[in-house]
């Protein structure tokens, strides 16, 4: 029995039901006890955690969420979704597909970078803007700092795309940065963001102290493997909820045509190319083409080729999206300055 007065913690309290969202719930006329988050969305099905544990329910009964809603139920048991106070957008790279929804509530994005790759001050951006704009606070996390000498220059050089965004260095070799990242998970939701192979189910084992979410050794063109499939909020012993990510290719945002494309990821291979006999040489058994010819005579692996491909085919979308916004600018600017 509870003493008249006193108020016990919410069941779902360490996921981030704060005092403010009894009051929204409240207000709304539902029963804050029935409050439930989504925690994993798989095809067809939602998995909701509430004070009584999880459930699965199929998505069609769902309001429209995403890995961090919350979730109340109504008198006559329909689901509603409470306000979102902070969403992660990304906005496709053909800018063909709707933007993906890819987090919810969430209070801080983790831009994670490994510093056993070059770092690409474009593609960083893009993911801090990302980051910036879901409205959760963006912090840069340099992980593997293990594996590098001195991340001083590197910083001086990212300066301005920094913008004051803070700086966590991390390795699961020697725990640096850990105490960091535990203090700003507390009681909070965190997400992690970044490229494949960056070590975010690594670090993301670590904070939850067990290995719960598979991770695999990055391969040898520098590019990881795709591990994370699944987004999931997991509960963080120390309260709070950390949500691991599948890595992502490009965070490409609509409003960055301002923006150079970043340096390329394969300069060496971009120089090859320019030997092929067709400027739009499809380096795939295409006549004359200097990276077939690479991969034949041994010194390009087929996999680093196939990479390569990826990545040009990808830097081309974005291209293009950026010259039809530019396209669409130039309309706009023109229409306005029609008497
Ligand atoms: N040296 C070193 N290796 C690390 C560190 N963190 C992660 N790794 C290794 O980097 C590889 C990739 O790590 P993951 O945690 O699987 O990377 P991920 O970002 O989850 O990758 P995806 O799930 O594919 O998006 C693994 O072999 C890790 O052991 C670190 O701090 N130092
Ligand atoms: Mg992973
Ligand atoms: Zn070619």
């Amino acid at each position: 029995m509870t003493q008249s007065g006193a108020r016990l913690p919410h069941p779902v309290a360490d996921l981030g039901f704060d005092g403010s969202r009894v009051d929204e719930v409240t207000a709304a006329g539902f029963d804050p006890g029935s409050a439930e988050r989504v925690v994993r969305m798989d095809r067809g099905w939602a998995t909701l955690q509430g004070g009584d544990g999880t459930r699965r329910v199929r998505l069609r009964e769902c309001p429209p969420i995403v890995v961090g809603d919350w979730l109340a139920e109504g008198a006559d048991g329909q689901l509603v979704r409470l306000e979102r106070r902070t969403l992660l957008v990304r906005r496709s790279v053909s800018g063909r597909d709707e933007p993906q929804e890819m987090a919810a509530n969430v209070d801080v994005v983790l831009v994670t970078w490994a510093l056993d790759t070059r770092v690409s001050s474009g593609r960083l951006r893009d993911m801090l803007v990302l980051a910036r704009e879901s409205g959760a606070a963006p912090v840069l996390v340099l992980s593997k700092v293990d594996t590098t000498d001195s991340v001083d220059g590197l910083l001086a050089e990212l300066g301005g795309v920094l913008d004051g965004v803070e700086v966590v260095t991390t390795s699961a070799v020697t725990g640096e940065g850990m105490d960091r990242l535990q203090a700003m998970a507390s009681g909070r939701t965190i997400v992690l963001l970044g490229s494949s192979g960056a070590g975010k189910s690594t670090l993301t084992n670590l904070l939850l102290g067990e290995d719960s979410r598979e991770t695999a050794e990055v391969g040898r063109t520098g590019d990881g493997r795709h591990t994370t499939t699944s987004r999931e909020l997991l509960p963080l012993p120390g309260g709070g909820a950390i949500i691991d990510t599948p890595g992502i290719r490009a965070a490409t945002v609509w409003e960055d045509d301002e923006e150079d494309e970043a340096e390329s990821r394969f300069p060496d291979l971009d120089e090859l190319a320019e030997e092929c006999r067709f400027s739009d040489c499809a380096h795939r058994g295409t006549p004359g083409c200097a990276l077939d010819r690479g991969v034949a005579d041994g010194e390009l692996t087929r996999a680093r080729r196939d990479a390569y491909l990826t990545y040009v085919g990808e830097r081309a979308a974005r291209e293009d999206v950026r010259s039809a916004a530019g396209r669409q600018r130039v309309r706009d600017k023109d229409r306005r300055h029609r008497p």
